[in-house]
């Protein structure tokens, strides 16, 4: 049986999804327009009464306007969600690497039409919006505090509570094109501990999109920007991390060890940038914020490959020869990025301003590679007829 759908709720797989009316009540799908009908509805003057159908047709189908789409859960599904490709996003790293506060602040920029340059409007699903709002935007963006750190998954059944938003781009001359994008937290931990990769692990399943979040703190050389506890993490953890995270990825596509993972995107976010700025050695001109445009993505696109690769030089020069090797040998060609998502350094709690830098790289990668934007500058065919075949 294909598994074509995956819900933005409980990210369980499903082949078919059920429907239910304004009571709750599972009923059948509604009639679904031809797939003419649907390329020409948006050129149809409306509806007067004497045209489209038989009264029971016009019925059944004002009746699908109530209906709902669910998850064999039962979650309701955001609407029209069938009808776009979906991407789901993992974040992965170690508690404390600034997974929570990165997305919070990438949602918040994406929401405020930081992408309108590149003609995409973003728009978060109503039940995704209403918990970004109070447990990550208030306090965060509004009240400047740090985050709370994200309590693990302990309990079977529980979800880690993706974030779900709908990328559109419009672009003259051509049909919209959009997209839903599923953010979620699947912390490092329960990569790294053998006794959760089974259970927690399947959400990373239906993933295939990841950004891996480093904090410079654990590389030994980067010790002086550590946040309390970080530097005794060391890079044992973080690497077998990777290593896990790849062979699941592989294996959830019933992949052999070392093939190469053609679907799956993934960019890596050296986070807490700001504080690597006294760096001698650290290449600031790499934690950027570029101008964007449609015109201006190739280049873009060959600036991030550029840095991407001096970053991978400071961090080998800082102690992080393994977990690189780990990175760039088992993830389908990562891209590196300079982050930081709050421009300063929380006191007493709370941050003098959130002023991001970077934010947006990391995630142009991921669309580019899902051939939501153009990824020309990118090259990843490149990087396919180099990889080694086994
Ligand atoms: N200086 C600086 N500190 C950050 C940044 N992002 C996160 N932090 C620090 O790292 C802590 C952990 O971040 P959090 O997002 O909760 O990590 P998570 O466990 O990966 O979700 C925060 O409370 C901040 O103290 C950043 O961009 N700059
Ligand atoms: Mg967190
Ligand atoms: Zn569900």
């Amino acid at each position: 049986m294909s598994r074509d759908f995956v819900c933005p709720r409980c990210l369980e797989r499903f082949a078919l999804s059920a429907w239910q009316n304004s009571a709750g009540q599972r009923v059948a799908p509604p009639p679904r327009p031809t797939a003419w009908r649907r390329f020409t509805d948006p050129f149809r003057v409306p509806e007067s009464p004497a045209d489209g159908g038989s009264m029971e047709q016009r019925a059944a189908l004002g009746d699908a306007r109530r209906l709902t789409a669910v998850c064999p859960n039962g979650h309701r599904l955001p609407p029209d969600y069938l009808e776009r490709p979906t991407v789901v996003v993992g974040l992965v790293g170690l508690t404390g690497a600034s997974k929570s506060t990165y997305l919070t602040v990438l949602l918040d920029l994406l929401y405020a039409g930081a992408l309108a340059p590149l003609d995409i409007s973003v728009e978060m699903d109503e039940e995704s919006a209403d918990r970004f709002e109070v447990n990550y935007r208030q306090p965060l963006m509004v009240d400047k505090r740090q985050l709370p750190l994200t309590p693990l998954l302990l309990e079977e059944g529980q979800s880690p509570e993706p974030l779900t938003v709908v990328f559109r781009r419009s672009s003259r001359g051509a049909p919209e094109r959009s997209i839903n994008v599923v953010f979620f937290d699947a912390s490092g931990e329960q990569l790294y501990r053998k006794e959760d990769l089974g259970r927690f692990g399947k959400f990373l399943y239906v993933a295939s999109g990841i950004i891996v979040v480093l904090p410079p703190g654990i590389f030994p050389g980067l010790a002086s920007a550590a946040d309390p506890g970080e530097s005794s993490i060391g890079l044992a953890r973080p690497t077998q991390m990777l290593v896990n995270l790849a062979d699941l990825l592989r294996s959830a596509r019933g992949l052999k060890k070392d093939a190469y993972l053609a679907d799956v995107s993934a960019s890596v976010i050296l986070s807490k940038a700001d504080k690597l700025l006294s760096h001698p050695d650290f290449p600031a001109d790499a934690l950027r914020d570029p101008d964007l445009s449609p015109a201006a993505l190739p280049r873009l696109f060959e600036e991030v490959r550029a840095n991407s690769g001096r970053l991978v030089d400071f961090l080998e020069a800082n102690g992080g020869s393994n977990l690189l090797t780990a990175l760039l040998g088992r993830l389908p060609d990562p891209t590196v990025h300079a982050v930081s998502a709050t421009g300063s350094e929380p006191t007493g709690g709370r941050y003098p301003s959130i002023a991001p830098r970077g934010v947006l790289e990391p995630l142009l990668v991921l669309l580019a590679r899902h051939r939501f934007i153009p990824r020309e500058g990118l090259e990843l065919e490149q990087a396919l007829a180099e990889w080694p075949r086994g």
